[in-house]
Formats: C-alpha cells, structure tokens, sequence
C-alpha cells in the first residue's frame, strides 16, 4: 500500500507510560503541522472495541490462548480496514497505542506461541504494513506493574505473574535490537519531563528523515 501519512506505535510492558505520552506526542506532531489520529489495539473501532472487552474482561469461561491470538488479528483486521488505512491513504499521522508488536511480544513471549505462525498471521491480516516508528518504552517490570497497580483494578493481562511479563519486556527489546531503524527505545525509568525529552528527540529524528 502507497501511503502518505505516517504510522507511529507506541509499545512497552503494563504501566511504562503509553498513555501518559500519546497526547505530548500527538502535541508535538501537531506543533509542525502533522493531522494525528489517536488510536489504539486491541480497539479502535465500535467492532475492535467489542473485541478488546471480550479479550480483557474477566468472564465466566476462559479464554483459551488460541482465541486470543486470533482475536488480536480480528480486532486488528477490523481496525486497520476500517481506521488505520484510511487515514493513512488521508495523508494523516496514525498514533496507536500498541499494534503488532505487542501479540509478539504477549502471545509470543507471554503465551508461547511461535514466532513463525505470528509472523504467518501478520502477513496474512497487514500486507506488509508496518509502522513507519515504533517507540519503545522500556522500564522494568516491577516499576511498571507497581505504577499501572495504582489505577485500576487488573484486567485479564494484567493479572499475569511478573514471569510472563518479563518474557514479554524481552522479546520486545529483541525485537527493537533486530529493527533499530524503525524502534526507537526510550528509558521510561527517568522522571516524566526526561522520558518526554527522548521522545521529542527520536521524533524529531524521523520528521528530519521525512
Ligand atoms: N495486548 C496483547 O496481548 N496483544 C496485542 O497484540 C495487543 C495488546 C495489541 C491492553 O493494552 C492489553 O492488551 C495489554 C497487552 C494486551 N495488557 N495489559 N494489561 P493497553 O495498552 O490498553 O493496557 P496497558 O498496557 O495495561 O496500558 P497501561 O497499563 O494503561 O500502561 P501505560 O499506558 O503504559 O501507562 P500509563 O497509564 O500511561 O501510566 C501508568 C502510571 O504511571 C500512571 O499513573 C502515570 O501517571 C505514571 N507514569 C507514567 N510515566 C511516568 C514516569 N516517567 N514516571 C513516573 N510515573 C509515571
């Protein structure tokens, strides 16, 4: 797909900060003249969002692994169909909160699953698209579920052991070290103003690349 917009994801285990940076993100981008669209995954639309409540609520059956992963892909199919290309094919800057890298990083680290059959399910669904950035936040596991602790009550991910979570802080960063030009890893540890500060920096870095 020829697309003049751009496609930005942002990634990292529970609590790292994603939806605290998405607005001064979208600030900035906006700041030189960029159309954001704000989105996130598992959702994004009326349909994705029906998905994303059967895929992090607590219900009465279990939601076995399998169907997990594929609902990451409807949801995702439905998303990038109905949100994700538009936009993009729009000229507009598509800021998502999470994509594809987070079911290798959760359905592949956490759950198990191959890499390969992930790999075959992404072809299938994006056609080769991809984010243009992707930025990492990155923060150790115990920091992260001890800030997300204090919003919310844990949803079915977020009950996970620490154990899950740290396989999933791993294959992210294997995955920023085997993509360094399209991944951009942040330090999420630092005070909120310092983590901002990198981010403008890796964002102004792209824009220059442009
Ligand atoms: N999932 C999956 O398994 N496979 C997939 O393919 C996809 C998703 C796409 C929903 O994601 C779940 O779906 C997710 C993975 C799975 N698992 N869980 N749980 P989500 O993104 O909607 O939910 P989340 O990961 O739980 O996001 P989060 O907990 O909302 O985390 P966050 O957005 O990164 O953090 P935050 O809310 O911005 O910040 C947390 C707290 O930390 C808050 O009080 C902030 O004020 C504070 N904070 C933020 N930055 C700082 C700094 N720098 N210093 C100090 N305090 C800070």
């Amino acid at each position: 797909m020829t697309k003049p917009g751009k496609f930005i994801s942002l990634e990292g285990v529970e609590g790292v900060g994603k939806t605290t940076n998405l607005e001064y993100i979208a600030d900035h981008l906006k700041s030189v003249g960029k159309k954001i669209v704000i989105t996130r995954e598992p959702g994004g639309t009326p349909i994705a969002e029906k998905i994303r409540g059967l895929l992090l609520d607590h219900g009465d059956e279990v939601l076995c692994k399998e169907s997990e992963l594929l609902l990451m892909f409807a949801a995702r199919a439905q998303h990038l169909d109905t949100v994700i290309k538009p936009a993009l094919q729009a000229g507009h800057w598509v800021l998502c909160d999470r994509f594809t890298d987070a079911t290798y990083a959760y359905q592949g680290g956490g759950r198990d699953f191959l890499m390969q059959d992930i790999a075959w399910m992404e072809g299938f669904v994006q056609k080769g698209l991809k984010p243009d950035k992707t930025i990492l936040l990155d923060l150790d596991v115990e920091t992260g579920l001890k800030r997300a602790s204090k919003r919310s009550e844990p949803d079915r991910f977020e009950s996970e052991k620490k154990v899950f979570f740290e396989k999933v802080r791993q294959v992210y960063l294997n995955r920023a070290e085997a993509e360094p030009d399209r991944f951009s890893v942040v330090d999420a540890s630092l005070s909120l103003s310092q983590v901002q500060e990198a981010i403008k920096i890796q964002l102004d870095d792209f824009l220059s690349k442009e």
